[in-house]
């Protein structure tokens, strides 16, 4: 075994795919981190073939587990987007996708221990100081990755693993509403600029000339309508307080339309310049908060559920997301179901000389 491997698991969460690391086998400087990061992915390159990322955002993310530094946690996790054709690594997202495997991968890992046929792993997200709770299935002392559960986006069927957000409201632009309206009209579009856990920038698809039926590869076509949707997020980043976002992964663009399938809201996310695979777990959460605002245009679109559950459709299916609302209307919690699994465990590799 070469001497510069490092202690990796590569996992699947939800929909997406990335590799868990513990905080003490990276460099503790974050730019040497990145650049060991960028190396193990093989960004930058559109095919990423001298890493293990899969040439897509989507599978090109990384966790970093840590011992909590709060009480009302088990651990904390850092998320970070390796870039594949740049060389960025950005802290400015969460992802309640990877998020679905950390309370197997610290298990795993001998961070969090096992209590009983179900661990409640309660994780602090560092990357927008909330928390989060999983539950994990660990009969018999390890993590269980087999069961029925199907989510869209995933062949075949695995172990449930419910997650439970509280406080999500301004994660990352210090409100729900970061200009303090429902909707806001940016070169000549009306949109809702909101943050339930995940900035997004709320749009009609009809005012952008598409259906939001399209595919996502059809979408990722049309050069005039990223070109569009490109320069609404350039205006959005700092009235959202998220600053210049050129090199940013946030804001998300949502393109919203009336549901097909039976759900609440049918969607299409610029992630924010691929068009996502399915949606984002808390970019749901924000979606379906986003349509009980009269003033958005996700309003006139949302076929509203009573009981709080909302299935927001994508591409290849749907997500069903749970909000929990106060009867002031106000949302105080917010959860979903995805699955995780364990792909390999072993040590990767970065380029010599990092
Ligand atoms: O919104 C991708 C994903 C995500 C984010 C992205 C996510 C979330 O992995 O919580 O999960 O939006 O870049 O699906």
């Amino acid at each position: 075994m070469s001497e510069d491997g490092i202690p990796c698991l590569w996992m699947r969460g939800g929909t997406s795919k990335g590799a868990y690391f513990l905080a003490g086998d990276l460099p503790a400087a974050p730019s040497e981190r990145d650049a060991v990061l960028l190396s193990i992915m093989g960004s930058p390159d559109p095919r990423q073939i001298d890493g293990i990322g899969g040439a897509d955002p989507l599978t090109s993310k990384v966790a970093i587990l840590s011992p909590t530094t709060r009480e009302d946690a088990d651990l904390d996790y850092l998320f970070l987007q390796v870039f594949v054709d740049q060389a960025l690594v950005s802290d400015k997202q969460g992802c309640g996708n990877i998020l679905a495997a950390v309370g197997p991968a610290a298990i795993e890992c001998g961070l969090v221990p096992v209590s009983g046929d179900v661990t409640s792993v309660r994780i602090h997200m560092l990357n927008s100081g909330e928390i989060a709770t999983a539950r994990v299935e660990t009969p018999d002392g390890y993590v269980n990755y087999r069961g029925t559960t199907e989510i869209a986006g995933v062949p075949g069927s695995h172990a449930a693993v419910p997650l439970l957000f509280e406080n999500t409201a301004g994660s990352l632009c210090g409100a729900l509403l970061p200009t303090g309206r429902e909707v806001d009209a940016i070169d000549g579009v009306n949109a809702t600029l909101i943050d339930n856990g995940m900035p997004c920038v709320v749009m009609l698809a009809s005012d952008l000339d598409v259906t939001g039926y399209e595919t996502r590869e059809e979408l990722e076509a049309n050069e005039e309508l990223k070109r569009r949707v490109e320069k609404i997020r350039l205006i959005a980043g700092p009235m959202m307080k998220l600053g210049d976002v050129a090199a940013a992964s946030v804001p998300k663009m949502v393109l919203v339309s009336a549901p097909k399938a039976g759900g609440a809201i049918n969607t299409r996310c610029f992630i924010p310049h691929r068009v996502h695979a399915t949606v984002g777990v808390l970019a749901a959460v924000t979606i379906a908060t986003a349509s009980r605002l009269k003033g958005s245009p996700a309003h006139s679109v949302v076929a509203a559920p009573d009981d709080g559950r909302y299935k927001v459709e994508h591409p290849t299916g749907d997500m069903e997301v749970f909000l929990d609302i106060a009867e002031n209307g106000s949302i105080k919690g917010a959860g979903t179901i995805r699955t995780a699994r364990k792909l390999f465990d072993g040590q990767v590799f970065p380029n010599a000389g990092l």
